[in-house]
């Protein structure tokens, strides 16, 4: 049991500076020691940043860092191709939600050479759907799931995904702030989109459950990606883009501790913290006991229960 936090404090991602101080806030509120106690071994391998890049004109003008974003998913890319191995799971510490796009096509690539399918839980207020030509703010972070899945916007801005991940393998809870770019194109895409009505609904557990057969069932590997936002702001404060109505203290802690019984997670990247915004690190506290209860933390024990 070894999990490898891997720190990327990126934030070329939005226009609110911040999420570059994400990884050590997190070292700060001492996830290591936290997962250690679990029982892990736990290995930092420090901090990954791209060097900066020339801008990249594109014909959306609102587009900014596009360059560096390139940038940073090919680093992210490379990282994960001569570092990564079975033996641990990788917990990227971003930085904003650029990063996942860097880290999912090089996951999705290891899934494939191992015969296996990589699917996603993506935690997050947002749909991240917006394309190059679509996006309004012209904030990358806004893009990455358009980018995994091989979205054609991409095609001769810059490199395209090694591998891309399958909608029908994607499935997002927490929704409830989705463009109209976003929105006339998402529901065509076969992606799995419980939104906040659905979870007022329906709760967490039962869709959560039945994502986690499906992943079972295709002898899948399950990349966890956590935008902070996905959280209510009442709770999770240090995020630039907060969205009220979003996941409660307990509703998060339940779908981290479903996801720990389920014993399939086998990557997870945090993203979109911004230390800045926080108020005496309570933000970054909540991650680390969530992120706990994702690798085995419980109430009454560490006992993983059958689901
Ligand atoms: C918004 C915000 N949809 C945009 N996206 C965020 O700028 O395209 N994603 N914050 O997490
Ligand atoms: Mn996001
Ligand atoms: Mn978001
Ligand atoms: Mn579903």
């Amino acid at each position: 049991k070894s999990i490898l936090l891997i720190g990327v404090p990126a934030d070329q991602g939005s226009r609110r500076a911040g999420c570059l101080m994400g990884p050590d806030s997190l070292r700060t509120a001492n996830i290591a020691r936290r997962l250690s106690r679990l029982g892990y071994e736990v290995l930092d391998d420090g901090n990954i940043t791209a060097a900066p890049a020339d801008e990249i004109l594109h014909t959306n003008p609102n587009i900014h860092h596009l360059a560096d974003y390139a940038a940073l998913i090919h680093k992210l890319d490379q990282y994960c191709a001569t570092t990564l191995t079975n033996n641990h799971i990788p917990v990227f510490m971003g930085g904003d939600h650029c990063i996942a796009a860097g880290i999912l096509p090089a996951l999705a690539r290891t899934s494939e050479n191992t015969g296996q399918e990589q699917f996603v839980l993506w935690l997050d207020a947002h749909t991240d759907f917006q394309t190059l030509e679509s996006t309004d703010t012209g904030n990358l972070h806004g893009t990455p799931v358009t980018y995994i899945i091989g979205d054609p916007s991409f095609d001769g801005v810059i490199p395209g995904p090694s591998t891309t991940i399958k909608p029908e393998n994607i499935c997002m809870m927490g929704i409830r702030s989705v463009d109209p770019a976003e929105q006339a194109r998402i529901a065509r895409t076969g992606i799995d989109i419980h939104d906040m009505r659905a979870i007022d609904e329906f709760g967490v557990a039962a869709p959560l459950r039945r994502f986690i057969d499906r992943v079972r069932r295709a002898n899948g590997r399950l990349h966890v990606s956590l935008d902070v936002d996905f959280l209510d702001p009442d709770i999770a404060p240090a995020v630039g883009t907060t969205v009220s109505g979003g996941v409660s203290h307990r509703e998060a802690h339940l779908i981290m501790e479903i996801l720990y019984d389920s014993g399939l997670v086998t990557s997870l990247d945090i993203a979109e913290l911004n230390p800045f915004l926080d108020v005496h690190g309570k933000t970054s506290e909540l991650i680390v006991d969530l992120v706990a209860s994702l690798f085995g933390q419980r109430v009454l024990d560490t006992q993983r229960r059958s689901i």
